[in-house]
This record gives structure tokens, sequence and C-alpha cells, in this order.
């Protein structure tokens, strides 16, 4: 090794035009650039994405920052290539969980759509929770009354408000040192809540972005922001245009947890669990045992998967 400021390691942020942000070991966040040796190798290697851990050396002649190495990832959140290609983009390294937004009203919640959000965690081995914000719109026994369902099948759900501030301190408890893919539909207070979580971290709410960015909606890829007391979040807009999961149809009866203790039950091992005699899953919604909304979804998805 040449002289020098010693290597260190970091993870990324976010990246744009060949350049990636990278949070050091130091709490310093530095532009780096992939070593020119490295880009090659990679090509159908490992691609560089937001959540990796990285190796960091100076450039020979200079002060820049290198990426050297990319450290081997313990988990991503992936999907589909947009466009219908079946190549896996990682959206986000090395997440320990998902959080799924919804709100309590405008808009209304939509359990079929937080069915969706959780297969998608589910596929890629990630543990999730939820969120039910603005909980201040609705009388309380409403909002305690939504997604009994998904409560049935295991999922913590968290009830918070950004405006009374009811639940923040038990949601921040559980981002701390953790990194957290934060999804959900558009308006349901994602960034105002990661703010009021977080004072200091800034993320654009609507407000603001009416303003500066009119009508743009799209954010390219997903950026970690991350969180004073360690730990990290990840806006990941890319997970909102569903259906473009790469997940094989045999796959998604497991992506539903409660389901799985019946799955080996059924009469003919490759059962589908829509029309086949002895299948135990159905079997088990007639009874009650598995909540019928939760089969609905698992049907509808499935069906998505067909056409794809
Ligand atoms: N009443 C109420 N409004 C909220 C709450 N959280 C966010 N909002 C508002 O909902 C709108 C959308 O918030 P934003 O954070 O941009 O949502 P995002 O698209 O999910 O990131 C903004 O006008 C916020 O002020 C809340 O807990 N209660
Ligand atoms: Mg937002
Ligand atoms: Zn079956």
């Amino acid at each position: 090794m040449s002289g020098g400021a010693s290597p260190t390691e970091g993870v990324v942020l976010q990246g744009t035009g060949g350049v990636w942000q990278v949070r050091t070991e130091a709490g310093e966040t530095v532009a780096a650039s992939m070593r020119g040796r490295l880009k090659q190798e990679g090509r159908d290697v490992l691609k560089l994405a937001v959540g990796d851990a990285v190796r960091l050396e100076r450039e020979p002649a200079g002060e820049a920052w290198a990426i050297a190495e990319i450290l081997p990832r313990r988990s991503r959140l992936a999907r589909r290539a947009p466009g219908g290609a079946w190549g896996e983009r990682v959206v986000v390294a090395n997440v320990d969980q998902v959080l799924v937004v919804f709100a309590a009203a405008q808009p209304e919640p939509n359990a079929r759509m937080l069915d969706r959000f959780l297969v998608i965690a589910e596929a890629n081995g990630l543990a999730a929770r939820v969120v039910v914000n603005k909980e201040d719109l609705v009388p309380e026994a409403e909002a305690l009354a939504l997604f009994p369902d998904q409560r049935a099948a295991g999922y913590p759900v968290h009830h918070t408000s950004v405006t009374d501030g009811r639940g923040l301190a038990a949601l921040r408890a559980e981002l701390a040192g953790r990194c957290t893919a934060l999804t959900g539909p558009s308006g349901v207070g994602k960034s105002s809540l990661m703010n009021a979580l977080f004072p200091g971290l800034q993320l654009r709410t609507a407000a603001v972005s009416a303003s500066v960015n009119k009508g743009r909606h799209t954010t390219v890829g997903a950026v970690l922001h991350p969180l004073p007391g360690g730990g990290f979040v990840a806006d990941t807009p890319g997970l909102r245009e569903v259906g473009l999961w790469g997940i094989a149809q045999q796959e998604v009866a497991a992506c539903f947890p409660e389901f799985r203790p019946w799955l080996d039950g059924c009469r003919f091992g490759d059962c589908t669990h829509l029309v086949e005699p002895g299948c135990a899953l159905r079997e088990a919604v007639a009874t009650g045992a598995v909540r019928a909304a939760r089969y609905d979804s698992f049907t509808t998805l499935r069906a998505e998967l067909t056409e794809g």
C-alpha cells in the first residue's frame, strides 16, 4: 500500500453520474468514484448500490477518494429492472427492515396495497413494520381498527401523528441503529414523519416540493439518510412502481407468513392453491384459520405475475 491517508470504510448514500456520496466511519460524507479496475471487473459481478459498505482509498495522486472494494452484502431490496427485463436491480443493499407508511386518512388507507408492499418485503427476506400516520385526522378507535388482517398475520403496526407527536418515540426506537427502507404511497407523510423523528434530516415534504419542483413526483433511485444516533433511512420511491418486482409465481404464497404452516399440507406438491382439491390453504380459509382478505390479496398478486 502506498503512503498517505489510511484506507477507511463507508456506506454509500447516493450516486449520480458516476460520483457516489459515501458516509465514512468517521461520520463524514465524501465524494468517491469507482476505481477503474473495479469498474471493469464488476461489470457483471456486482453493481454498486446505495447502502453498500465499501472500502475507500485515496487516489494515488491527489485528494480524491476512490471506492476500492465493495464489501459483502448481508441483505438487499431488489426489483425487476424497469421495462420488463429480468435483470435484478438492487434498490438498497444491507437493509434491516422495511417500513410501510399509510395514512389513517388523506389519502385513504388501502389494505390491498399494503399487502403488495408486504409481499415485496417478504420476497426479499426482510422484516416489515407498518405505520398508520395522520392519526389526528380520525377518531382513535377507527385508527386502531385499521389493517386487522395484517395485524393478525403478525406485522407490528405503529400509530403516529406528526401533528400531535403521538407514537413518534416508539417508532424512533425501532429505527435507531438500523437501515430502514421507507415506502408507502405518496402524500401519507413519510418525509414529514422522518423530519419529525430526526430533526435535522430535512427531507423535502409535499408543501415544499410543490413550489420548488412543480408536478415532479419521481425521484430516480434511492437515497440513504444517515440518522443522528446511527442507522440509516432509505427513501425508496422505486417500490411504488408495483408490478415490477421479480418474484416467481409459485413463491407468492410463502410471502404471506401466516400461510406457511399450511403450504406443505396440500394433496398435490405443486398445488397453486387456487383450484385443486385437497388444498390445505383453501381449507384454512374456509374454516377462518386464514383470513379471506389476505387470501384475496394472494390471488390478485399471483394473477398479476401470470400476466407479466
Ligand atoms: N394532519 C396531518 N397531516 C400530515 C401528517 N403528516 C404529514 N402530513 C401532511 O401530509 C402532506 C404530505 O406529507 P409528505 O411528508 O410530503 O408525504 P410523503 O409524500 O409521504 O413524503 C403534507 O402536507 C404534510 O404536512 C400528520 O400526521 N397529520
Ligand atoms: Mg416524501
Ligand atoms: Zn394448496
